[in-house]
């Protein structure tokens, strides 16, 4: 049946054509039509949650008739697009951006109040949407709301998660993880149950020749499981353009019901074999930077991937263009190795499905991919084993194999005798049992490789993929410093900054042309500005205590200096350097006589960040942190003078409140290991000070905000490997302060001592890895010098001032348009003249 409507009938449907609201009156008709018709309540029974629910479903259908329209837009016009695969999208809240987006959030609380509700109690009833780690899945956020503001005709396609990433409880100091059931209640996305893909996996591979006497493989497959479309609408700022993020559900294939055991009587297999099937978009996995090799988690990889490219290539069809034409067309983005089975998949399409010659397929596979890598630590490194990948992607394996063979013929031609070469550059180690280095893949399947800050992507060109720049020279590979989205993390997290900003510079344009900002270097010496500029982080400081207070039960001073660390719990990130040196400024303030403590800046010092459930060190941070905090806290005799706050379950919502209220940050990782940080940015949109290594981002930060305006230390990227090379051969000596850290620790004076044991021997005794000692004096002599800078405040304003006026660098919009016009070389579809 043709789906469409006849033109001679369109114009009844046009009539009727849903149009959403656009005043409070029609705001609070499609809201109580909402709470009484899809929800079931009236006025005797709406509370928070129903009214969350009324509003957010009222602003649902907004956008997707926008989003409607802009599907329509895209498909007409048929200029290429750009799709996004990241197996993780952190995006926390979706009401509040959606509402300030469409610019109807007056609207909205206006209509609320009438009604009997506060916006604010709306707005936190909403579930996270916490489909990622940390870092990498914030940034595949950030670009979809830079992607529909700039109106890039673009996609993002993830896995829908029935659990996010786990939610953090923490039980007497240690770290517990419960499921997030995030889907409760959350009126974002549109199931397509239309939109199905059957997807296989095991079986084996049938070799043939076709009628004119041509190998041809087909891949019989021993277990099909069925991927179905859910849709989130993406709404840029101020623009029509809303696009999608579609994640795919696993369920078992309709096929694969076994009804003979069924009408046997085993009912109780036959749906265990159901749920096997849904298992795969089950869980997230945590990540620790460390590849467990996990059947499931390949099964995932794939099962997103080739619904993925058979929606991709499906689109393509339509079309009816020429083969040759698809990389003009779809410009695929690799968020890290995670999607690179897709290069895999795109050629068997091509050459088992669609018959075309294998150097043809190749040409339009390397032309349509462009990856993205966010680490260098090796053990980070995705590899899977080859018997595994044999067991479960059979035709995959070959073709890879023939990759391998095709890509090590051609080097091996141009640096011939080179055998150490050919084994380092081979897509298979040649382990027990062998491997399969999935970034190589990545890297001989695109035609552009970026890292995420200056200083990384130089560091991937020089040291793990070096001999890829040999070989394909250094054009493949880019670099692409990470940025924040000012909508998100100035306006809604700040929303008085970003007034006051606005006021200043004569409006809001500075959210989407973010080097605005430098026109507010003119007030920095105005001095009723810098008081309403000191009075805003002074109340999003109490908002923090607030948050504090709930969350700990402890109760902060809002006039201390707040110091924090937030992101993901891992020994690269240092958070032990962070608590060792709370550690040290306790004991020097339990040393200092009463007199001396006078002149002592307060201090609260805040962490917050998952571990991976499997990651025992990190795990030992999060205790030892909330040991330290269970003594400091009490101890009268410090009273103010220092708090120590672990704030659990750290998530973008929570985020939201954390950057707008610190004075100073801590992005201190050894050098040379964080690939950008987009933390770091956040906080300083937000005003905040930081204190760093010279490592990923902080360095441009630096180049832009000027030295002045940030607190460095520590050794440098170039130095590290002489350090640990010393540390190995015997050179190793414990800092003297932080060997007294250490011994008050092991006294018992945090608790029983054991817990600890590990943690200190890694530096101790196993090497120093991430060079703790190393860094430490330079450390906490650093942050004296942040103590002595913080009591003069009028100083520290104009660093605060100065900083956010040199901060437009960092916006996503320009990462955006970089990758668009130096990776994906796509167009913007403007659509605010049409209708
Ligand atoms: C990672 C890197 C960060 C980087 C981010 C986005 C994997 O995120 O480590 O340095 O900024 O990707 O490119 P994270 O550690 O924050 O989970
Ligand atoms: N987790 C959350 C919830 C975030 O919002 C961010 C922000 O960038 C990160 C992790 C990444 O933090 P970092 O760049 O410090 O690793």
């Amino acid at each position: 049946v043709e789906a469409s409507i006849p033109e001679p009938l369109r114009e009844a449907w046009r009539k009727h054509s849903a149009s959403g609201f656009s005043s409070k009156e029609e705001f609070e008709r499609e809201f109580v039509r909402h709470v009484e018709t899809t929800l079931a309540r009236s006025l005797y029974n709406c509370d928070e949650l129903a009214a969350y629910s009324g509003t957010a479903l009222a602003f649902r259908d907004r956008l997707i008739i926008e989003w409607n329209k802009t599907q329509q837009r895209q498909t007409f016009t048929d200029q290429k697009r750009v799709y996004y695969l990241s197996l993780e999208f952190l995006m926390g809240r979706a009401l509040d951006n959606a509402m300030l987006n469409v610019g109807m959030k007056d609207v909205a609380r206006d209509g609320l109040a009438d009604l009997g509700f506060r916006i604010e109690d709306a707005i936190t009833q909403e579930h996270d949407a916490a489909l990622g780690n940390g870092g990498l899945g914030r940034l595949a956020a950030c670009f979809l709301d830079s992607m529909a503001t700039l109106n890039y005709p673009a996609w993002g396609y993830g896995l829908r998660y029935r659990y996010g990433i786990f939610k953090q409880e923490i039980v007497n100091g240690y770290q517990v993880e419960i499921p997030d059931y995030w889907l409760d209640n959350n009126p974002w996305e549109f199931p397509r149950h239309d939109i199905t893909v059957d997807i296989q996996f095991y079986g084996h591979v049938n070799k043939y020749q076709d009628e004119n006497g041509k190998t041809c493989h087909s891949w019989e497959a021993g277990e099909t499981v069925q991927a179905v479309a859910y849709d989130v609408p993406i709404p840029g700022y101020r623009t029509k353009t809303t696009n999608n993020l579609r994640l795919w559900s696993s369920k078992a294939s309709s096929g694969e019901f076994d009804f003979q055991k069924f009408n046997a009587g085993d009912y109780e297999s036959a749906v265990a074999d159901q749920q096997t099937a849904e298992t795969i978009s089950a869980v997230l996995y945590p990540n620790d930077n460390l590849e467990r090799g996990k059947e499931l988690r390949l099964k995932q990889q794939y099962f997103w991937c080739a619904a993925s490219l058979y929606d991709i290539v499906r689109r393509f069809k339509k079309t009816k263009r020429a083969w040759s034409e698809f990389p003009d067309q779809i410009a695929i983005q690799l968020n890290d190795t995670h999607p690179t089975l897709a290069i895999v998949e795109l050629q068997r399409i091509l050459i088992d499905v669609e018959g075309l010659e294998w150097d043809e397929a190749w040409r339009i596979v390397t032309g349509t991919f462009g990856y993205t890598n966010h680490t260098v630590l090796p053990e980070a490194l995705e590899k899977w084993s080859v018997p595994l990948m044999q067991n479960l992607l059979p035709r995959h394996l070959q073709i890879i194999y023939d990759i391998n063979l095709f890509f090590l013929q051609s080097v091996e031609k141009r640096f011939p005798n080179d055998r150490e070469m050919l084994s380092r550059v081979s897509i298979i180690e040649e382990s027990h049992p062998k491997m399969v280095r999935m970034a190589h893949i990545a890297i001989i399947g695109s035609h552009k490789v970026n890292g995420v800050a200056e200083l990384h992507s130089d560091l991937i060109k020089t040291t793990i993929f070096k001999d890829f720049v040999q070989i394909y020279g250094p054009d493949r590979f880019t670099n692409v410093t990470n940025g924040i989205t000012p909508r998100r993390w100035l306006h809604q997290a700040n929303p008085a900054l970003s007034a006051l900003i606005a006021e200043k510079l004569g409006g809001y344009e500075f959210l989407t042309d973010l080097t605005l900002l430098d026109k507010l270097e003119a007030f920095v010496d105005d001095k009723e500005f810098r008081k309403q500029w000191s009075e805003i982080k002074a109340n999003n400081k109490l908002r923090l205590a607030r948050l504090i207070k709930d969350v700990t039960g402890y109760s902060v001073n809002p006039h201390s200096l707040f110091d924090v660390q937030v992101k993901r719990i891992h020994e690269y990130k240092r958070q032990q350097l962070n608590i060792f040196g709370v550690i040290h400024r306790y004991l020097k303030l339990k040393a200092m006589s009463p007199e001396d403590r006078k002149k002592v800046v307060p201090r609260v010092s805040i962490f917050g960040g998952k571990a991976a459930p499997g990651y025992w060190m990190a795990k030992s941070i999060i205790y030892l942190i909330n040991s330290v905090a269970a003594v400091v806290n009490k101890d009268e005799e410090i009273g103010d003078l220092l708090k120590v706050i672990f704030i659990e379950d750290y998530n973008v919502s929570k985020a939201e409140i954390i950057c707008p209220a610190s004075d100073i940050s801590e992005h201190i990782s050894t050098a040379g290991t964080e690939a950008s940080g987009t933390s770091n940015m956040k906080f300083v949109l937000n005003g905040g000070l930081i204190i760093g290594t010279c490592d990923g981002a902080n360095i441009e930060i630096t180049r832009e905000i000027g030295e002045q305006n940030i607190f460095l230390f520590g050794n440098l990227a170039e130095d590290v490997e002489d350090l640990r090379h010393r540390h190995f051969y015997g050179g190793f000596q414990l800092d003297p302060q932080l060997k007294r850290v250490f011994d008050s620790i092991k006294s018992g004076t945090f608790g029983d001592p054991s817990s600890f044991a590990s943690l200190i021997a890694s530096i101790e005794e196993h090497g120093d890895y991430y060079l703790v000692s190393d860094d430490f004096n330079s450390y906490v002599e650093t942050h004296d010098m942040v103590d002595q800078e913080f009591q003069n405040q009028e100083e520290w304003l104009a660093k605060s001032i100065t900083s956010v006026a040199r901060m437009g660098f960092f916006s996503m919009d320009r990462v955006t348009n970089e990758y668009a016009d130096s990776i994906w070389n796509i167009e913007p579809l403007n659509v605010n003249d049409d209708a």
